[in-house]
């Protein structure tokens, strides 16, 4: 039914291959005969893309039409991936392109390769904003994302001779999904002074003066939905010097460096990410960054609002503003500004507009992540939002202060500003005193940060301010685009594709779970993907593995609180037990393929010593006669949103380790659950919802709960810690004999274990990892017993669809309501 309002689609494959030929030659300039695959990716993306903002426009005009309330999305991360399949997939297209493509003398999979991956995140953060949009769209939400359009996103990760080298990854060489707005910009202040001033009302007002000002310009890519009409937005902001030009003058004079300087200072607000995961540095250039990116998405969203001619008190009925983590706190800060001085508003019918149009989103309870910036670097940068907190701060103080009176600890204690020296504004705080709630990531971490670090706030507001929606994923990138044939598959047992919408009919599969032509076909399925799987790995690293070996995947951000340090130590006690074995006994194990993919911070030198340690354990074992296909060890080079695509349906087990209670989530696990794959984890995150869906026969768990961890740590701290893991030891002495390299390139890592309290507990939760890796092993070799395991996961997972989560955000926390589409403009 959705076909009848679409414009976004061609009438039939002979309309698409006139308006790819048309592209061909008139955008890009280039005969057919001259065609190669990246000019056929580049019409191919721009024949879609006229399309799409065809519906875009009818979507924002319907929008304004019904003038009814936006949700906006502010992250400064959104990890998109490829557009062109997705926007072949949700306009329901991609076979008419595949003939047509094919009619013109290409393949439509070699097409799609050639596009780059939109980067412009590290990691699950970015990854999720980019499945809500989705999400958003898909549901006919009136919503927008609000972000950065860094010049360079992520860096490209080489490995040389063992270790990781950055290099940038500079991807708007080419992007059709994006329309420069340059009519749509907003002038930015940084610096200057405040001064106070008596209105013609005889009011004190402020009014900040002088410094520098930043021009953005607007950025908007089109957000298609699945099966719908609806195209919504994400506006991303470029920085530009105000002034648009160089300086003439200097120019002319011979100062020709200095004559840019200005232009390049400005450019350099957006011109790269910050690459770090679950890490706070607080450098100047990401402050500006957060401030240049939520004053221009606020004058936006005030703008659009003003134009109703609504009165002020109906803002938080007409905008939801969600703040993904603590990044774009200064939105609060900024709103009651534009409220107060700009509008003019009293302060109390500002806070109160303020409060109720924010909602906070906690990603970690890491202490390293959690962010403060220093009260002199925000005097200096913006003077008058320091006022601002500072007076947000007091009425606060003030009400704690009457609800507990005389608990001075209890000021400190939550006082957004911080008493160190220098002082430091906790983002956090501020994030959580500016929004009606706040939520955690999954049960676990919510119930987590209110009993540890925000369990103050949850006295002082009670607990209804608190609450928690458990991450997802969406289906049609992670099923339906990365794992075709599996979603034809499911599709031709649940009665259709309905479950792309609603993910809850897979449980329709576990009645199947019994016909043999279907457990058949879906071990197919999964045999194909990790041959795929296995020609890449062979082509870009030269190792050769069995598709036909178990494959094990870890691939995430390289981090020591996700312990692929235990990863690695776990495959050398599987390495030296081999070893140890007789040649007859050898041949009883069961082949592995031990897969690992992630990037490590630029900084970050343990990271960086665990991917050495992994690519030299590589080499050792790989080349080991003895071994042959019982063991391999491979790291994927530059893990992104499209090596996932390909990794993880070709998954058999994959790894989801980190020390119980650091992982907010985790949304890969509920990537590879859903492609048919197992997963070994710990009590952690997600992971527990997963289990409880899914059942604790289907998942491997392991390792020490929540609750140990601090008693644990606490005895490492004073020496009463159990002593090192004999196997774990063992493991140790051989890095340290020099069997993988020099044992000096690793000692940081094994004495971090050894001698400095083990703050990750790998060596508590070593044997039960081992033990628990046994029986993997137990289960793989039983390959019915497994196809069983794997069906009746995917069938459970319903529950982790992207769309139940924006479902729950949207009655929970914006009170928005879908547009109906069709019954309007
Ligand atoms: O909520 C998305 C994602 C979670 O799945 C991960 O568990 C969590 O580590 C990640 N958090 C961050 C926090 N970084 N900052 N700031 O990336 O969020």
């Amino acid at each position: 039914t959705w076909r009848k309002h679409q414009t976004s689609g061609f009438k039939d494959k002979d309309g698409f291959e006139r308006e790819v030929v048309r592209h061909v030659e008139t955008t890009l300039a280039r005969s057919l005969y001259n065609c190669d695959e990246a000019a056929a990716y580049s019409a191919t993306a721009l024949a879609f893309r006229d399309r799409l903002i065809l519906e875009w426009n009818r979507t924002q005009q319907r929008q304004t039409f019904v003038d009814s309330k936006r949700v906006y999305y502010l992250s400064l991360e959104f990890l998109m991936g490829r557009a062109l399949d997705n926007a072949m997939l949700n306009v329901g297209q991609k076979e008419l392109a595949k003939v047509g493509l094919s009619e013109l003398g290409f393949r439509i999979e070699d097409v799609i390769q050639q596009e780059h991956d939109a980067a412009l995140g590290n990691g699950g953060l970015g990854r999720l904003a980019a499945c809500f949009l989705d999400s958003l769209a898909s549901l006919n939400y009136p919503a927008w994302g609000y972000g950065l359009r860094y010049r360079y996103g992520i860096f490209k990760q080489e490995i040389i001779d063992g270790y990781q080298v950055e290099v940038p990854d500079y991807w708007l060489d080419f992007n059709p999904w994006e329309f420069p707005r340059h009519d749509v910009t907003v002038d930015i202040q940084f610096y200057g002074s405040v001064e106070k001033k008596t209105n013609d009302a005889g009011r004190t007002v402020c009014h900040w003066e002088g410094g520098e000002t930043v021009k953005a310009v607007a950025y908007d890519m089109p957000i298609p939905g699945h099966a719908t009409p609806t195209t919504n937005n994400l506006r991303l902001w470029s920085s530009k010097a105000a002034s648009g030009e160089f300086d003439f003058q200097k120019f002319n004079s011979g100062d020709y460096e200095s004559s840019v300087a200005d232009q390049q200072r400005a450019e350099t607000i957006s011109a790269v990410l910050y690459p770090n995961d679950n890490l706070d540095r607080g450098k100047e250039l990401r402050l500006k960054q957060q401030y240049f990116w939520v004053a221009a998405s606020l004058y936006d969203i005030v703008r659009r609002f003003k134009k109703t001619k609504r009165p002020w008190n109906e803002f938080p009925e007409q905008v939801a503003i969600q703040l993904n983590d603590t990044h774009p706190t200064l939105a609060i800060v900024e709103l009651q500004r534009i409220l107060v001085d700009l509008e003019g508003l009293e302060w109390d019918e500002a806070w109160n507009i303020v409060v109720n149009t924010f909602g906070y989103t906690n990603h970690t309870v890491l202490p390293e992540a959690l962010e403060k910036w220093s009260v002199p670097l925000v005097q200096h940068l913006l003077p008058r939002h320091l006022q601002i907190i500072y007076d947000i701060n007091l009425f606060f103080l003030q009400k704690v202060e009457r609800k507990f009176p005389g608990d001075v600890q209890l000021l400190r204690d939550v006082s957004i500003i911080e008493e160190s020296q220098p002082k430091m504004v906790r983002m956090a705080y501020l994030a959580i005193v500016g929004s009606h709630k706040v939520n955690g990531v999954a049960e676990l971490h919510s119930e987590l940060i209110q009993a540890t670090i925000f369990k103050d706030f949850v006295r002082i507001f009670g607990p209804d301010k608190f609450t928690n929606v458990t991450n997802g994923i969406t289906p049609r990138r992670w099923l339906h685009q990365a794992n075709p044939r599996l979603s034809e598959l499911i599709a031709s047992k649940t009665g259709g594709y309905g479950f792309l919408k609603d993910l809850t009919q897979l449980n329709q599969l576990e009645l199947h779970v019994n016909d043999k032509q279907f457990r058949k076909e879906w071990a197919e399925i999964k045999y194909a993907n990790k041959v795929r799987l296995a020609k890449h790995i062979t082509a870009t690293t030269g190792i050769t593995v069995n598709p036909t070996a178990l494959f094990d995947v870890q691939v995430k951000r390289i981090h020591e609180y996700k312990r692929q340090q235990m990863n690695i130590f776990g495959a050398i006690h599987r390495y030296l037990t081999l070893k140890a074995m007789s040649p007859e006994e050898r041949q009883k194990q069961l082949p592995r393929v031990s897969i690992f993919g992630g990037k490590a911070a630029p900084g970050y030198w343990m990271a960086k010593q665990i991917i050495h340690l992994i690519n030299s354990v590589g080499a050792v074992i790989n080349n080991d006669k003895d071994i042959g296909d019982l063991l391999k060890v491979v790291f994927v080079e530059d893990y992104n949103v499209s090596k996932a695509e390909m990794i993880i349906p070709a998954s058999d087990i994959s790894e989801h380790i980190s020390t119980a209670g650091t992982e907010a989530s985790g949304t890969s696990n509920m990537k590879f659950v859903l492609n048919g794959g197992l997963i070994i984890g710990t009590c952690d995150g997600a992971n527990i919802e997963i289990t409880r869906e899914i059942d604790e026969p289907n998942i491997f768990l392991f390792g020490h709960l929540s609750e140990e961890v601090e008693p644990l740590r606490h005895a490492h701290r004073y020496g009463a810690a159990s002593p090192l893991d004999p196997d774990l030891a063992r493991v140790f002495e051989e890095i340290e004999k020099g069997t993988f390299g020099n044992p000096q390139d690793f000692a940081g890592m094994i004495s971090a274990v050894r001698d400095h309290g083990d703050y990750y507990l790998v060596s508590d939760d070593f044997s039960s990892y081992i033990a628990t890796h046994d029986a993997v092993d137990e289960a793989y070799r039983d390959q019915e017993g497994w196809i069983t395991k794997c069906i009746t996961s995917v069938s459970r997972m319903g529950f982790f669809s992207s769309d139940r989560c924006i479902n729950e955000y949207a009655e929970g926390i914006w009170n928005v309501e879908p547009l109906k589409v069709g019954e309007h403009a």
